[in-house]
């Protein structure tokens, strides 16, 4: 029985009154999308959408026929309401108008839809992700308005579609989770105040870039893979899932270190993950839940985007192992981790390899 729990409404009404109380309104149309998502994600190939579309995205990358979906999803249950000056999402090259037939409001809203949704083919959790920001005055949105540091976020969250659906949310006073009942078609607050461990033995990355990242990153992943025989002294474990969504949740519910870092396998991407609508979201939950975030050289939440779409190296989740990889770089960065510089055989290092061009 539901009886006396906290929905979704209570607590968005609760913690966005006064300056943000539109916004209240605005997050439950965005839970009204994501439990539409959850519907059609939830139906699995029996929707008749698995597969891609001719078409790509302004990445370049192949749309899937939910890319396109859950992105409608997102426009229509949002764009009506009067809160908003405009909508951006990985889906779409340039900013969503909001129709002439709509108020307009101050807020922004970014996201991808369906990240993760190469994996919506094998039944593998995918999630929404979302990011709030606002403009000065009430009207259409230019994209320059976008072009905010995540700390000016006023909300931030995700919806994971696994074995449950779950709606993980900060309006910038902790990180809480919250549980679709599929009876009372309700999110159900389940996981208040997530915090996030300080410490961990367990990592997340795509090993089979090793060889373009850069020496730090490389230097500390050698240390966790050594476990007990190497300067840790501990055995660490490792996940990865390709759904930026379920390593963040997996984090927030038990700690861990995730990894997207900068490689050089095409030189014009510096990383994989975008800023806007990836990591300022998730930094700012994992932030709000005691951890942190980071570039390797800055916080993710300090970046100033020059683009929509841009890329950003991202390493995230317990405090401490975060600081490491930060302290790796410094250490590369200023030339402290080389520890052998021959003149004869010029620059020896074993975290320097040959293949780098970082400098
Ligand atoms: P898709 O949305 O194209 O499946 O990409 C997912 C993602 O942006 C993020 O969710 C994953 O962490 C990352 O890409 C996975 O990247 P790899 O394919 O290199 O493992």
């Amino acid at each position: 029985m539901q009886f006396g729990r906290t929905t979704l409404s209570k607590f968005v009404i609760e913690h966005t009154r006064g300056q943000h109380s539109e916004m209240g309104a605005l997050l439950i149309d965005v839970a009204a999308a994501v439990k539409t998502i959850s519907a059609l994600v939830g139906k699995g190939a029996l929707s008749g959408y698995s597969g891609v579309l001719d078409s790509t995205n302004v990445q370049g990358e192949v749309q899937k026929k939910l890319d396109v979906l859950t992105n409608e999803a997102l426009l229509r249950h949002c764009e009506w309401g009067g809160q908003l000056a405009g909508m951006a999402s990985e889906e779409m090259d340039e900013p969503y108008r909001i129709p002439d037939q709509y108020p307009r409001g101050r807020y922004l809203l970014i996201f991808d839809p369906l990240d993760g949704s190469s994996n919506s083919d094998v039944n593998v959790s995918v999630g929404t992700i979302f990011s709030i920001l606002q403009r000065e005055t009430a009207g259409d949105a230019e994209t320059a308005d976008y072009l905010q540091p995540g700390d000016r976020q006023i909300a931030a969250g995700y919806a994971i579609y696994g074995p449950a659906t779950m709606l993980v949310l900060t309006v910038g006073s902790g990180t809480h989770g919250f549980t679709l009942d599929r009876e009372s078609g309700n999110f159900i607050l389940t996981h208040p105040d997530i915090r996030v461990p300080e410490d961990t033995l367990e990592f997340a990355i795509n090993t089979s870039n090793e060889r373009f990242w850069e020496p730090p990153v490389q230097r500390y992943v050698a240390e966790c893979k050594a476990g007990k025989t190497g300067i840790r002294g501990v055995d660490f474990n490792m996940r990865w899932i390709a759904s930026m969504v379920a390593e963040v949740h997996r984090i927030l519910m038990r700690g861990g270190i995730f990894m997207y870092p900068k490689d050089n396998k095409d030189p014009a991407k510096p990383g994989r993950l975008r800023l806007m609508y990836e990591a300022n979201p998730m930094a700012m939950l994992i932030e709000q839940a005691g951890g942190a975030a980071s570039t390797g050289r800055g916080r993710i939440l300090g970046q100033q985007p020059e683009s929509l779409h841009q890329r950003v190296p991202v390493l995230l989740g317990s405090k401490h192992e975060v600081e490491r990889v930060e302290r790796y770089h410094h250490e590369y960065d200023t030339g402290a981790d080389r520890p052998f510089v021959s003149p004869l055989f010029a620059e020896r290092s074993l975290f320097r390899s040959e293949n780098t061009n970082f400098q």
